[in-house]
């Protein structure tokens, strides 16, 4: 804010210029906004700028008489000077406040920190550590192998014919070299045991791959198998170790059912019930309502199983006459479903951490 119009170059006016400028300062300092650096150098600006005022009376120096302007020269800088000496001391004292201000702030050292939020697993990793557990209780080793696979190890080694309908594009996803992704993690047992004599007891979790996409079905899902090869075992093994199984994973009270199934590499071949934890396993819910998830059954589907199939060890070079097996396979996005009481498939592929963070 200069308090006058174009300047005289006059050296009174020139005088005057530092007490100016102290009046402006004033006016700054005692302004209701906090004073900054910034507003500090802005009004410097107007009295020392190019534009400035000194500037105008510089201009009009060339009118004087050349005897002159010396003198008027030396006024000129003294008021520079003082001006420069007034902006460095106020500026010193606000950097001396703001110094005061952070040294007087308190800290309260006996607050807690700001710990870290830590991630979560997810329920599908929980639940297939969870399987792996109690398996390898039972003596059962866990064994891996490619998602790309061979249409041999998936399906021809798994006497599947070539004609047979999971081998159908419509239902397997065939890749460039006339491969396939893996539709199930049988091809895991098929190597295993092409590579190790009898007797094998493993499983082979691991995700898998079949063209389907709807509610209840994700093209990629993870499945757990299970296989067991010795002289004399036998489906009472069978029975025995799913009994088991399902009482450590579900509840210790529940029961097993096995209903007569179809699997090209089993024989004979059932599908694997457990008791249904909604309902206890009665179908009925509270008010005698059928229970939603066992749809009044009582019985939940977690998987497929039997005894293996002849043709399946004739493939990998085991002599069907010395030895026999049981194999178990279960998806263990429903294992998840049924344990947590999860309703939709889906949640477990959105990555909505209000869902993920609940499984601490
Ligand atoms: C299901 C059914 C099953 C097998 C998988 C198998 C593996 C070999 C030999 C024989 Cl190497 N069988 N696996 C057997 C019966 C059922 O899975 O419903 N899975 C989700």
């Amino acid at each position: 804010m200069p308090s006058s119009d174009a300047p005289e170059s006059n050296i009174d006016g020139l005088k005057e210029l530092p007490r100016r400028f102290e009046v402006d300062l004033q006016k700054l300092l005692s302004s209701t906004e906090p004073v900054s650096e910034q507003s500090l150098r802005a009004l410097q600006a107007e009295y020392l700028g190019k534009s400035g005022q000194l500037s105008k009376y510089m201009r009009s120096l060339g009118k004087l008489p050349p005897a002159e302007r010396p003198a008027v020269g030396v006024v000129a800088n003294e008021a520079k000077d003082k001006i420069e000496r007034l902006v460095t001391l106020q500026l010193e004292r606000l950097a001396e406040a703001a110094l005061a201000a952070d040294l007087a702030r308190s800290v309260d050292v006996t607050l807690p920190g700001h710990g870290r939020a830590l991630g979560t697993l997810h329920p599908l990793t929980l639940v297939r550590r969870e399987v792996e557990h109690i398996f390898l209780g039972l003596g059962f080793e866990v064994r891996t192998g490619p998602w790309i696979e061979t249409e041999w190890h998936n399906f021809d080694a798994l006497n599947t014919p070539a004609d047979h309908p999971a081998r159908d594009m419509q239902d397997t996803f065939f890749v460039d070299g006339g491969r396939i992704l893996r539709s199930h993690t049988s091809p895991v047992q098929v190597r295993t045991m092409m590579s190790s004599p009898p007797p094998i007891k493993i499983i082979a979790p691991g995700n898998v791959f079949r063209r389907d996409d709807d509610a209840t079905h994700t093209p990629m899902f993870p499945q757990v198998e299970g296989l067991y090869v010795d002289r004399e075992v036998s489906f009472a093994d069978l029975k025995g170790t799913l009994l088991h199984f399902v009482r450590r994973f579900f509840g210790a009270e529940l029961s097993i059912r096995l209903r007569p199934s179809f699997f090209p590499f089993t024989e004979p071949s059932a599908e694997v019930d457990a008791g249904c934890h909604q309902c206890g396993g009665t179908g009925r819910r509270e008010g005698g309502v059928g229970c939603r998830l066992c749809k009044g059954s009582g019985w939940i589907e977690i998987g497929g199983c039997g005894m293996v199939h002849p043709n399946v060890f004739k493939a990998v070079g085991y002599d069907p006459d010395q030895v026999s097996g049981f194999a178990f396979g279960m998806g263990l996005s429903r294992m998840a479903m049924l344990k947590y009481g999860v309703d939709d498939l889906r949640a477990f592929y959105e990555n909505d951490v209000r869902f993920l963070a609940q499984f601490r």
